[in-house]
């Protein structure tokens, strides 16, 4: 069987479209490499010291566990002499991530979470890095504004994830439709494993944490409630399934069908907006979503429409097949 690697699957896409330049090859290999990279580490994770926190508090108040922080610096160190970026936003970094002086500026902003879902690193549970990748909007040079980078999802040239799991897989799209490539560790390359993944129209999963139910607003717990109770669906029963990893709920509704809930809740001042963060998390996966044939919407309003005014707005995200997704968007809609 001839085997396809992610990168011959790039050359082949980048004939076909207009990014025929080499360097959004470039860019989207610096990814791989630097998936590569915290794959490696993830899976050692235990023998290297590297579980637990540094000690320190991140942009978004949360503890930083030390393989949070190795990932952050893997990505930047490869992607910034990468000389295809005018700029990088990370969840970790409080301000937009600039190109230092000693490498070459060019077009692209990526937007990234080094590793999410990293509360579940110490329990071995599967974690992810999530991207999107836009082209600077008007500017030129190394000084890079907010205005210049920051755009609706649907801007996304491409987006994408990799899943540290029972294998490490890169799932990715530059809006042409999904493909998934599984990471070989013995000849350290992705390999086209799921190309052109399609999202069932209707799936048997909803993924949410019911934790906050007294937290949340009724149309929220109207459109939990629908999943729960088999007589709202001809007595189809719903499987609940909460990784509480993004990237691994995400993937498997993906794969299975369903849908995927971070609501707004009143638990957190902070968290009034959701607590997934527009540009490094809810844009990219709705783009994946969309390009599936799924749907991401904030419960009224598609994501990919929304335009994002700071670099770690959050957004309250519901995202996966098109059958759920229009049935909580018709109860927010009564709820209005
Ligand atoms: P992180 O980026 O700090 O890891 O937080 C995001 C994670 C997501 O992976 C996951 O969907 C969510 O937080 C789970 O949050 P909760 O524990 O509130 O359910
Ligand atoms: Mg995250």
């Amino acid at each position: 069987m001839r085997q396809v690697t992610v990168t011959e699957h790039l050359l082949v896409h980048q004939r076909e479209s207009d990014m025929a330049t080499g360097r959004f090859t470039r860019l989207l290999n610096e990814i791989i490499l630097s998936a590569k990279l915290i794959s490696r580490d993830v899976t050692k994770a235990g023998l290297l010291n590297i579980l637990g926190k540094t000690g320190e508090v991140n942009i978004q108040g949360e503890e930083v566990r030390k393989m949070d922080d190795y990932a952050n610096r893997v990505l930047i160190h490869r992607l910034e002499r990468a000389g295809v970026l005018c700029a990088m936003a990370s969840e970790e970094n409080a301000d937009l991530i600039e190109i230092p002086e000693t490498f070459p500026v060019g077009d692209y902003f990526l937007a990234f979470d080094p590793l999410d879902g990293s509360a579940n690193i110490d329990a071995n549970v599967s974690i992810g890095t999530i991207f999107g990748i836009y082209r600077r909007k008007g500017g030129t040079g190394r000084s890079v504004t907010l205005g210049e980078v920051l755009q609706r999802g649907a801007e996304q040239v491409a987006a994408g994830y990799v899943i540290y799991g029972s294998s490490t897989m890169l799932v990715y799209t530059a809006g042409n439709g999904v493909n998934g490539f599984t990471l070989d560790p013995s000849v350290g390359e992705f390999l086209l494993s799921h190309p052109n993944i399609r999202i069932p129209e209707e799936g048997r999963i909803y993924s949410v944490n019911e934790g906050y139910w007294d937290f949340w607003d009724e149309a929220t717990q109207e459109a939990v409630q629908y999943f729960k109770s088999p007589n709202n669906h001809n007595g189809k029963v719903y499987s609940m399934r909460y990784i509480g990893s993004l990237v691994s709920d995400f993937h498997r509704n993906l794969l299975y069908g369903g849908i995927f809930l971070y609501p707004r809740d009143n638990r957190d001042p902070k968290k009034k907006h959701g607590k997934l963060r527009y540009l490094v998390e809810a844009a990219p996966m709705a783009m994946i979503a969309e390009q599936a044939g799924g749907m991401a919407i904030d419960g009224h309003r598609r994501i990919l429409d929304i335009e994002p005014q700071e670099i770690h707005e959050r957004v309250p995200l519901i995202v996966g097949s098109k059958n759920e997704v229009l049935k909580v968007q018709e109860i927010y809609a009564r709820h209005a």
